[in-house]
């Protein structure tokens, strides 16, 4: 019988399996909320609604609001599904509560 120590297949610790993983962080889908143009909804509700839903100052909700009625459709802010979602349910029920057909929709981006 060999009187060496047993040497392991490891005995230099050369075996190792590298473990460091980098967390699947999954960027998540985003959805653009869009206001649309109509003859009817006035100028002064639609900034209300931009400054209310979606946070912006008055001169930043003027210039969206504009943007709209120039060109018939014009981006309020960009979220993740739920939150954009949850944006447009609000928008459409403040306008028909207040009997303007204004619309909100959502894309994905
Ligand atoms: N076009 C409307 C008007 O002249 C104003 C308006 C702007 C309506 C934006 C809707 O999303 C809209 N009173």
């Amino acid at each position: 019988m060999s009187k060496e120590p047993r040497r392991s297949d490891d005995a230099d610790n050369e075996i190792g399996v590298i473990t460091k993983t980098r967390p699947k962080t999954k960027r998540p889908n985003l959805y653009r909320v869009l206001l649309l143009n109509d003859d009817y909804t006035p100028m002064e509700f639609v900034v209300h609604v931009v400054e209310r839903f979606f946070n912006k100052n008055r001169e930043e909700a003027t210039q969206i609001m504009l943007h709209v009625h120039q060109h018939g459709v014009g981006e309020c802010g960009v979220f993740t599904y739920e939150v954009a979602e949850t944006k447009v349910t609000q928008v459409m029920d403040f306008a028909r509560k207040h009997q303007h057909p204004l619309q909100c929709v959502m894309e994905r981006k």
